[in-house]
């Protein structure tokens, strides 16, 4: 907990940065968007990972203070890719508990409204969302205001089916627990193709995440899956690799 005392000054000092994972279109190879993904490089504790300080974060409340971070830092992220000539959406991790956070919503929304910033926000731990009725309204809010909609992690743990009728989303991202079986599972197959016929008739793309080998990558773009993202894609990448990463493509 002493660690989350420091999240504010490590947000200040840039110890904290984004990483950007591509999401590559199976129709016709291009990058679809870029999963922005925080990392913490600590002064004297070295590399402290997401899966250590984003709990954390959520239970001490300074999740907020991290992601209207991501929102600034992507925002000016977005404007230098274009700047070079790449135009990339971003997509941002956002908590199911910050979703329906007024306070959160308002400074969003002041972030993002007078810029041209073209946005996803994933919404992670759907399972927390207690009142689906404001996560409509904020969803409702922030589609409004241009970004995009995504449900994270879905088919893992406790998301269900309720989400998709309780949250009016433009993208559906199958958890990878689904994916990584399904050269060998008729069964996971079966599941993935019904659910991507599902997302279809409810107007969503869907996302098949932490896809690792060529193999699955093919079964997934022959299942109807419309992105694919995972490390045989790229690994999240450092900004100026990201950079990179689309010089050698163009
Ligand atoms: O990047 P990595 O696989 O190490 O991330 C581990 C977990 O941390 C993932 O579940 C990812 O969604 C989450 N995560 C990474 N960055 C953010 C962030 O900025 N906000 C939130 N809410 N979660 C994040
Ligand atoms: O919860 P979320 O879906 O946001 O998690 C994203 C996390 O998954 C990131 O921390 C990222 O490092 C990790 N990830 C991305 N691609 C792959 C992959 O192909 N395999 C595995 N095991 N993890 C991946
Ligand atoms: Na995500
Ligand atoms: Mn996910």
């Amino acid at each position: 907990l002493a660690l989350m005392s420091e999240l504010r000054d490590a947000l200040r000092r840039s110890d904290v940065s984004l990483h950007y994972q591509p999401k590559r279109k199976t129709s016709d190879g291009s990058t679809a968007s870029v999963e922005a993904l925080c990392r913490w490089h600590h002064p004297v504790r070295g590399r402290i990972g997401p899966d250590l300080f984003i709990p954390i974060a959520e239970q001490t409340g300074q999740i907020r203070v991290l992601t209207e971070w991501s929102i600034v830092k992507a925002i000016e992220d977005q404007a230098a890719l274009r700047a070079q000539g790449v135009h990339l959406a971003i997509a941002l991790n956002v908590s199911g508990r910050l979703l329906v956070d007024e306070a959160f919503q308002a400074r969003a929304l002041q972030l993002i409204e007078g810029c041209d910033a073209d946005l996803i926000f994933e919404i992670t731990e759907t399972a927390v969302i207690e009142n689906p009725k404001i996560a409509a309204q904020a969803i409702a809010a922030y589609r409004a205001a241009g970004v995009r909609i995504s449900i994270d992690d879905y088919g893992a743990g406790l998301s269900s089916l309720s989400y998709l009728k309780m949250l009016n989303a433009d993208e559906l991202k199958i958890d990878r627990s689904l994916i990584h079986d399904v050269v060998n599972s008729e069964r996971d197959r079966l599941i993935i193709s019904s659910t991507v016929d599902l997302a279809h008739g409810l107007g969503m793309t869907v996302v098949a995440e932490g896809v690792e080998t060529e193999d699955v990558f093919d079964v997934l773009a022959g299942l109807g899956c419309d992105t694919i993202q995972g490390y045989w894609v790229s690994r999240p990448l450092p900004f100026n690799d990201l950079m990179r990463f689309f010089d050698n493509r163009h």
